[in-house]
């Protein structure tokens, strides 16, 4: 991990927002740096969109669980991502994402008209709530995530669920992609790198 300086770091929820600074970058280029977990799926949404805009990250692993100050101070909703750019530091990969395609434009990731962008939205939400909670959370945090953080063993009945759910969830995408080209339309979409996520682990 690496260690900032807290007077450098800005706090980002909104809960604390008394006690956000923000960084003073006094026109100097910082390195845009993402705290994540490899395996995390709202990281890897995250990753997907700075490399589609072919955007230089340095990744800095953090293990979350371990609470450390450090990473509380940036984050202290204790949760990755957490992105460093613009002398910003920014929570939540939905947001994070948007702001990405809004300082990065091209190639876009968002539709340009209202009903397109309404979708894309529609898409990664379902993702980062539906299928993350009856999915993702159910079979991986299970398998993978207790196991990691050292917090139990994986139960089967969650584990029994997941996979009951994903079989529906699938056919949903699949019965969308019958309608179109891509996820959320005719053009590949952060509804994509959303999806994409889903099939690793977190
Ligand atoms: N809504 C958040 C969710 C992020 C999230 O839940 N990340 C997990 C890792 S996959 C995490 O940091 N969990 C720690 C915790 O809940 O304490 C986002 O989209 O960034």
């Amino acid at each position: 991990m690496v260690a900032l300086r807290a007077s450098n770091l800005t706090a980002v929820d909104p809960a604390r927002v008394s006690r956000h600074s923000r960084e003073k970058t006094a026109g100097t280029r910082q390195m845009i740096r993402l705290f994540h977990v490899p395996l995390s799926p709202f990281c890897r949404k995250v990753r997907l969109s700075l490399a589609e805009k072919k955007v230089e990250v340095e990744l800095v692993e953090e293990r979350y669980w371990e609470k450390d100050p450090d990473f509380l101070r940036r984050n202290p909703a204790g949760k990755v991502p957490v992105l460093r750019m613009d002398g910003k530091t920014m929570s939540e990969s939905a947001a994070i994402c948007e702001y990405i395609e809004e300082k990065h434009p091209e190639p876009s990731l968002l539709p340009r008209g209202a009903d397109g962008r309404y979708e894309v939205r529609r898409l990664v939400s379902w993702f980062d709530d539906k299928f993350h909670n009856e999915v993702t959370a159910n079979l991986l945090y299970e398998r993978v995530n207790k196991k990691l953080t050292k917090t139990g063993y994986p139960e089967s009945a969650k584990i029994k669920a997941g996979a009951k759910a994903i079989k529906y969830h699938l056919d949903y995408m699949a019965w969308l992609l019958d309608q179109r080209r891509w996820l959320a339309g005719d053009a590949m979409s952060l509804a994509e790198r959303r999806a994409r996520k889903d099939s690793g682990k977190c």
